[in-house]
């Protein structure tokens, strides 16, 4: 179907598509940088991720250095239509040097900026507390031992002072995110304690100012993850309390919650009581897999909140997902592009008589617009904007990821 026929489909019932894919060509999406290398990170160590993460399957082609993860980077977006954000995790650095975690410095992450720049994108960065030796109790900022906590309020603290410096280099807010995988195998007896260390441990590491305009600090929940099934120390309620008291981010992400919970349901609830929110979106399966997100229900409910409840402002949309048994350029391309379909499906709802069939209770109406809505000729508007920003679509996308993993391939 051509693009005008699909826009007079939707103008039929008053969506203006022009309107809709100019909204969505400024939408950043925050593209994370692990699903490129299965969560390695570039330190000069070797170690599985740790921390109850786990990317499964051995596809070839895995980056294993900076610049092999560039270059897929580089790939990637060259699928992706529009202008995007890569998202860094501090073991992520680009030195020759050894740094420790609570050594780290802005130099070691240099060329990332350096080519970040170059391709006119933003960075955001995370401290890396998982997969190190200080780290394999699944113990950090609440670790009963003090030496261990320092040395990780060290290392947060130098992440958010590389992470303002990134944030004044590109002339771009950095979001700096904060997940830690604190929590117990099995029953603790006093789960006070540990909390109150992480709050307290917290406290220290963001108590350096920062400016806001440079760097912005979030905080990730979690409801268990593998080897801390009893207790997350870090829970919703634990980071919803924080980030209200003491003005971080929250960062929700869609693996994180009960199987069954609605996280699209929460963001404004969240956002009645917080200015700012990071989204890690993702896709569970059974448990906080971390599969490839699709255009399933609940990305597409996640995406419709933000457009409806006008959230999209003050919303940083990150993803986080790890398949190792793809492609993982083709898993990134897939999981972005369908971040900006759900987007653009949303942003391509007829609002205004949803919301009057809502409000004047008429839930038929509100049900037959929904459901009619579904038939409307979408994929004609997505690959008119894909068309214009001169990305491929279907076959043809298909023949690039393929021929790009071929490249790869032979990695070792
Ligand atoms: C882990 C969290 C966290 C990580 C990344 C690598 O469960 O979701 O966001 O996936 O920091
Ligand atoms: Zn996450």
């Amino acid at each position: 179907m051509s693009y005008d026929t699909a826009k007079a489909a939707f103008a039929e019932w008053g969506v203006d598509t022009e309107a809709a894919l100019a909204r969505l060509a400024t939408i950043p999406i925050s593209m994370h940088c692990w699903q490129g290398d299965d969560v390695v990170g570039f330190e000069k160590k070797t170690g599985s991720s740790g921390g109850g993460i786990q990317a499964t399957g051995n596809h070839p082609g895995r980056a294993r250095t900076p610049d092999e993860l560039r270059a897929d980077l580089e790939f990637a977006y060259s699928m992706i239509p529009g202008k995007h954000r890569l998202n860094l995790h501090a073991m992520y650095m680009d030195t020759d040097e050894s740094p420790d975690r609570d050594e780290i410095e802005y130099r070691h992450f240099a060329p990332w900026v350096d080519w970040a720049k170059a391709q006119g994108i933003g960075l955001d960065f995370n401290p890396t507390f998982f997969a190190h030796a200080k780290a394999d109790d699944n113990l950090t900022l609440s670790h009963p031992d003090k030496g261990i906590r320092d040395f990780w309020i060290e290392h947060g603290k130098r992440t958010r002072d590389i992470a303002a410096r990134i944030g004044s280099e590109l002339g771009s807010v950095c979001v700096n995110n904060i997940w830690v995988p604190d929590g117990y195998k099995d029953i603790p007896v006093d789960r006070m304690a540990a909390r109150q260390r992480l709050e307290a441990s917290l406290d220290e590491m963001l108590a350096p100012e920062q400016d806001p305009a440079l760097t912005l600090d979030a905080v990730e929940s979690k409801l268990f993850g593998i080897g801390v099934e009893a207790c997350t120390v870090g829970s919703h309620e634990f980071y919803m309390g924080y980030a209200i008291r003491k003005g971080t981010l929250l960062c929700l992400d869609m693996g994180h919650f009960h199987p069954t919970e609605n996280i699209a349901d929460k963001l404004s609830a969240v956002a009645l009581s917080l200015p700012q929110i990071l989204l890690h979106v993702s896709r569970p399966m059974r448990w906080d897999s971390d599969h490839v997100i699709l255009q399933n229900d609940d990305i597409l409910a996640m995406a419709q909140e933000l457009v409806s409840a006008d959230l999209l402002d003050r919303t940083f949309i990150g993803l986080d997902f790890f398949d190792a048994t793809i492609s993982r350029t083709a898993a990134w391309v897939i999981g972005v592009r369908n971040m900006q379909k759900a987007l653009l499906r949303a942003l391509l709802m007829p609002w205004d008589r949803l919301r009057t069939a809502e409000n004047t209770l008429d839930f038929t109406a509100r049900l037959t617009l929904t459901e009619e809505f579904k038939d409307l000729p979408f994929g004609a508007i997505w690959a008119a904007y894909c068309d214009r920003l001169g990305r491929p679509t279907g076959l043809a996308l298909m023949g690039e990821l393929e021929a790009y993993q071929a490249r790869v391939a032979s990695r070792g």
